[in-house]
């Protein structure tokens, strides 16, 4: 796809996301933008938040559960990069202002203690794993009603906004495979759900993450923290809620949300 197309996509998205606008799809004037466009549309759109001094601190999967296929319409699972600017420490406060129409996801992240590449299996996957928390997106598709499809979705960054993460314990011998996940989001919405959700193990979205980045000849680095998909389907949220999410076995993360 023509490069100054790319670019200029690039900038509606992230002007989008930097201004709190909405955005009609990009497919509706681009129909023949396709999956592979639209990663390259993700890149350049982080490349210009690296420019404005942001700095790449991780990745995220999205869509690797049926609770949020199902929710979005969508089939496959996908991915985004994280930067700093969108770390909200746990227990802290996020602001509506400046945000489209933010919606809240309970979550399991890793830390890497190694480079991963290639096409690892999830046993190799979490062999690079120097610590797991729960975590919580906070997602805010630039669409218009949260409506998009896979192409649309993967070129606005996988809808990224925040994230939050419990202090890191290692992972051990514990199996990550069926924990209890819950999430409660200002008293008045309860989820409840599990970690096989999220593609059936967290550690086979971490593997899929890796082998979808090898497919551009990229990877992921030691260091990064990868948000491994969410367990339930996503909840919007208001000024006042406060934000919590437990996992089985993990430290407990939370937030807060002011106007
Ligand atoms: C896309 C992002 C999905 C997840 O964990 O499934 C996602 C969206 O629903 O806006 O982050
Ligand atoms: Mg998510």
């Amino acid at each position: 796809m023509n490069p100054d197309l790319i670019a200029q996509l690039a900038e509606q998205v992230d002007e989008a996301a930097r201004t709190g606008q909405t955005l009609t799809m990009l497919t509706a004037g681009h129909p023949a933008l396709d999956i592979d466009a639209a990663y390259s549309v993700q890149r350049a759109s982080i490349a210009r938040r690296v420019a404005r001094g942001e700095r790449l601190v991780g990745m995220k999967m999205g869509l690797t559960s049926f609770a949020k296929m199902e929710q979005m319409g969508v089939h496959d699972p996908i991915y985004g990069h994280l930067t700093d600017a969108m770390i909200l420490p746990n227990g802290g406060q996020l602001q509506l202002k400046g945000l489209v129409h933010p919606r809240v996801e309970p979550e399991i992240a890793f830390t890497l203690a190694s480079d991963l590449c290639g096409q690892p299996t999830p046993e190799q996957a979490l062999a690079a794993v120097a610590s797991v928390h729960s975590a919580i997106e906070i997602i805010d598709s630039r669409y218009t009603n949260f409506k998009f499809t896979l192409i649309d979705v993967v070129a606005d960054n996988t809808s990224a906004c925040r994230y939050v993460v419990s202090e890191g314990i290692p992972l051990g011998g514990m199996d990550l495979g069926n924990l209890k996940i819950e999430m409660d989001v200002g008293g008045r919405e309860h989820r409840k759900g599990s970690s096989q959700a999220i593609l059936d193990h967290p550690a086979k979205s971490l593997a899929r993450l890796a082998a979808m980045l090898d497919a551009r000849q990229e990877g992921l680095v030691a260091g990064q923290t990868v948000l491994a998909g969410a367990a339930t389907a996503a909840v919007h949220v208001a000024a006042g809620d406060q934000v919590s999410v437990q996992v089985e076995g993990l430290p407990d993360v939370h937030f807060s949300i002011s106007a």
